[in-house]
């Protein structure tokens, strides 16, 4: 008995490794809150555009407005296998079956404060859009161009809209943050896309022609009522949809962080650091070795 439920244990852990990376409805604690450059992991209640409760990103220092959660899919191959998960906390929903708007993650991979592709989600697809033609440095010159080079049907697997609860958020001391305005629970709003396609599209859309888990980035979050703009709410800054101050100088773009979310510096060592300790290895054994042959032929 103990023997086969070992065994069952082992199956289990094998199919669970096998098994998609990340749950859409994992506990909050286990994700990674996304800073900003004033350390505020927070959004403004009540100051989106269309005035949409589903649409207003909310959250404070111990109830974080946006996460991200990665997970390299449990093998040695990242490129393939990883996955890359986004959550946004609304302020609430508008008593629609799911959610009815538009979000949009958007990523500057070249740091210059421009951002150079987005990742939708809304109730259909989650989705990769290459930046327009706009300087895309201000939400006021956003453009993000309509047909997505990548895009995926939405499934209880990819996409989650749900309040938010003790079971996803196991480290709250609230479900409705904004209550003092808008007295209903929090939504969160979580999506994952596949790694590989993000990988793509970085490098296709963009000058940067190797991207991996320990590259840089910067990301801005954002809501929209409609596609291809930003024009409900945008995180960590008070209102401005339509600023012509830079998303830097506005706070509303991260500091450089890797996909795991955490600050680039933190990052471990690249692998191309590593190779070069390892040439450097290979090279002092090569030269020990003929003096060594010398000694035993003498
Ligand atoms: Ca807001
Ligand atoms: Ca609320
Ligand atoms: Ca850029």
């Amino acid at each position: 008995m103990i023997r086969s439920t070992a065994a069952l244990g082992a199956l289990l852990l094998l199919c669970n490794l096998n098994s998609a990376a990340i749950v859409v409805g994992s506990d909050s604690a286990i994700w990674t809150p996304v800073s900003y450059s004033n350390n505020v992991e927070t959004d403004y209640s009540g100051d989106t555009q269309a005035n949409s409760v589903d649409l207003d990103i909310v959250g404070n220092a111990s109830h974080p407005g946006f996460y991200t959660l990665f997970d390299n899919g449990g093998t040695t191959s990242v490129l393939t296998d990883g996955e890359v998960g986004f959550r946004l906390r609304m302020a609430g929903d508008q008593g629609q079956p799911t959610f009815g708007g538009q979000a949009w993650i958007g990523m500057d991979v070249d740091a210059d404060g421009a951002l150079d592709l987005f990742i939708g989600a809304d109730k259909d697809f989650l989705s990769i859009h290459d930046a327009g033609t706009g300087a895309n440095n201000s939400p006021s010159t956003t453009t993000i161009e309509a047909a997505p080079v990548w895009s995926q049907a939405v499934s209880q697997v990819n996409f989650l809209w749900t309040a938010v609860s003790p079971e996803l958020d196991s480290n709250a001391t609230s479900f409705d943050i904004d209550g003092a305005t808008k007295p209903e629970p929090d939504f969160f709003l979580s999506f994952v896309v596949p790694f590989s396609e993000l990988v793509d599209a970085v490098t296709t859309l963009t000058g940067v022609t190797t991207f991996d888990d320990t590259s840089p980035l910067a990301y801005i979050a954002a809501t929209a009522s409609q596609a291809n703009s930003l024009n409900s709410d945008l995180n960590g800054v008070d209102g401005q949809v339509n600023s012509t101050i830079t998303w830097t100088d506005l706070d509303g773009i991260t500091p450089t962080v890797s996909v795991t979310g955490e600050p680039y510096s933190n990052v471990p060592e690249p692998a191309t650091t590593a190779l070069a300790a390892g040439i450097l290895a290979l090279l002092i054994l090569m030269l020990r070795r003929p003096r060594k042959n010398r000694i035993v032929r003498a």
